[in-house]
């Protein structure tokens, strides 16, 4: 059959792309089995990646990065819009000329010698109003077996792009993996991303924080849409009604953690189940109904082991037991893997994360333990895997929220939780979210990070623009979420957490839903609504006395001296800020004094 117009363009693009980085050959994923299995033995041959426990870890592989190459290089991430003014404040902007040259120099011929394969991909089940498309060529097998979990690939994908012609264009080549020469790319007016000279996930499984957050946040600015950084997940009731809810949380706060929790024993009798849509990435549409309606984009998780056990998490314990592909942890004696935090024993002895001897206890030249797992070493999993994933998964329509619940480590100041007063002040809360460095960093303690929506590192515009893109999707939504605060980390004076965490945040979430129902109590403080003592369920908990009331109160001076802070923060978009967010700024410091 002859090619179409959009196919004809698509085999441009890929010859274009070809001549710039000159591979040997090129192969295009199908997403079949067979392709897979044919890709995990040359990527086994090549020693990219290696076979794990065949029997207790079936399907699973081990890949090691470079050393310099393990975690986001955000000093190297640009927004390339042809005003800087796009880019804003808060992110790296080049010029698309500058960025193009600059980039296209080093992608010339740095494919020789390789193969380069064509991945088409959706984010979202395919054909969905939700979803994107994209085609990312690398000359990394292991960004394709990665991909074939992340997203979902395969010929389904390219009779989207021969019927619509539109997809995000993804180059990748991993060149020299030299951090010299390191660029990741975003090209939100050419919808393009060029990512080069790494091989670390983020920077290189370009449908996650390239396309479905900085690519799409602009997308979904355009189209009246939100793209965002934020787990989604549902909530049984106890009479059988399944009810969603959407939460964004910097890095280190347990996002993964809540999207898979297990209901505590003291409310397990009511019959509470959760179900897990996704971790990282929520698309949110207005519906007809005037509800959000959000999907998540991803297949897979790409989430962080260190910390991950049976109780932070016995659901992703179970989830990565197969066909599961871990980077940079430790390689125990009998094939399978360890990270600290890890279940079980520490091990004797294994190989660490960079393919040496390692043993407990063992420091480097300047007295510094050696971890046997990076820090940030990873899994990568597909969502099918998961106990608890969701029936509602493939649905095209998405799931309706319910409530929005932002979040962050403060070990004072904000209380375990509250609920904003109205959408507009919840997007003050969501735009001056903040994290505190944890007491373990001597000297650093107290040091706040604003995060907005869990947004910096990706929103992929002018991010005033943004929140006036948040306040004008309040105003199309006739039945909007309820947007809520939440702080797991909130210490007593000796540093101690005052909240139990892990399961027993389903407490909050059952007050949280109760609200949105209209069940719920609450008193009105200056910053919102916080649960009386009475108004969680607190059945099974042994909780200290006075412990709650410690958790809800709300101390006026230290908010205050929050204020200053937030004033600071605002400044630095200048005009571009929305004045409604400096109204509710005002608001708020009149209702503290
Ligand atoms: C992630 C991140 O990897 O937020 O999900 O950095
Ligand atoms: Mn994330």
């Amino acid at each position: 059959m002859q090619d179409n117009e959009n196919m004809k363009k698509l085999k441009a693009w890929i010859k274009e792309c070809a001549d710039l980085c000159q591979p040997d050959e090129i192969v295009w994923i199908d997403g079949t089995e067979e392709q897979k299995k044919r890709l995990e033995k040359e990527s086994v041959r090549s020693g990219e990646i290696m076979h794990l426990n065949k029997k207790k870890l079936p399907g699973c592989f081990l890949h090691r990065t470079v050393p310099n190459d393990v975690a986001r290089t955000e000093h190297l991430t640009f927004i390339c819009t042809k005003n800087k003014r796009d880019a804003g404040p808060t992110n790296n902007w080049m010029s698309p000329q500058e960025a193009y040259k600059k980039a296209g120099d080093i992608f010339k011929g740095s494919m020789k010698g390789r193969i380069m394969y064509v991945i088409p991909f959706s984010m979202g089940p395919v054909g969905s109003e939700f979803s994107k498309i994209g085609v990312e060529l690398t000359d990394s097998i292991y960004v394709v077996l990665n991909m074939l979990i992340m997203t979902k690939v395969g010929q389904l994908v390219l009779e989207q792009i021969e019927k619509h012609g539109e997809f995000t264009k993804c180059l990748h080549s991993k060149a020299e993996l030299d951090i010299n020469k390191r660029l990741i790319l975003h090209f939100p007016e050419d919808n393009t991303i060029w990512s080069v000279n790494s091989g670390y996930g983020g920077n290189v499984l370009l449908g996650k924080k390239c396309l479905s957050l900085r690519i799409a946040s602009n997308q979904a600015l355009k189209e009246g849409w939100l793209a965002e950084h934020m787990l989604i997940m549902g909530i049984e009731e106890p009479n059988g009604h399944v009810e969603y809810v959407a939460a964004a949380f910097p890095s280190a706060c347990g996002k993964t953690n809540l999207a898979m929790l297990i209901p505590p024993q003291g409310l397990k009798k009511k019959g509470y189940r959760i179900w897990t849509v996704g971790d990282d990435i929520a698309w949110m549409r207005i519906d007809t109904d005037g509800s959000l309606w959000a999907i998540n984009p991803e297949s897979g998780f790409f989430g962080v082991a260190p910390g991950t056990n049976s109780k932070s998490n016995p659901t992703m314990m179970k989830t990565i037991k197969k066909n599961t592909i871990f980077t940079n942890v430790l390689l125990k004696p009998d094939g399978t893997v360890w990270w600290e935090g890890c279940d079980g024993k520490v091990p004797e002895k294994g190989i660490d994360w960079q393919g040496r001897p390692w043993k407990p206890g063992l420091t480097d030249e300047n007295g510094k333990l050696i971890t046997g797992a990076n820090p940030n070493s990873r899994f990568t999993a597909p969502i099918s895997n998961c106990p608890s994933a969701s029936f509602r998964l493939q649905h095209h329509h998405g799931v309706p929220i319910s409530a929005i619940i932002f979040g962050g480590r403060r070990a004072s100041l904000a209380p375990l939780v509250y609920e904003s007063l109205n959408w507009q002040h919840g997007v003050f809360v969501g735009a001056t979210m903040a994290s505190e460095r944890t007491a373990a960093q001597v000297g650093k303690q107290g040091e706040v990070r604003r995060d907005p929506m869990a947004m910096l590192p990706f929103c992929g515009y002018n991010m005033g623009d943004y929140f006036k893109h948040w306040l004008n999707i309040g105003k199309k939504l006739t039945n909007p979420p309820r947007i809520f605060h939440v702080n797991w980390f909130r210490t007593d004076k000796k540093g101690k957490f005052l909240w139990p965490g892990y399961g027993e945040n389903l407490r909050v979430l059952e007050w949280i839903l109760d609200r949105c129902n209209r069940t719920a109590g609450a008193v009105k403080t200056p910053i919102g609504f916080v649960p009386k003592v009475n108004d969680l369920d607190m059945t099974g908990l042994d909780f200290p006395k006075g412990a709650l009331s410690k958790l809800a109160s709300i101390d006026k001076k230290e908010w205050r001296q929050e204020l200053e802070g937030i004033k600071d923060f605002f400044e630095g978009f200048g005009n571009d800020l929305p004045k409604e967010l400096w109204q509710e700024y005002e608001e708020l410091a009149k209702r503290l004094r």
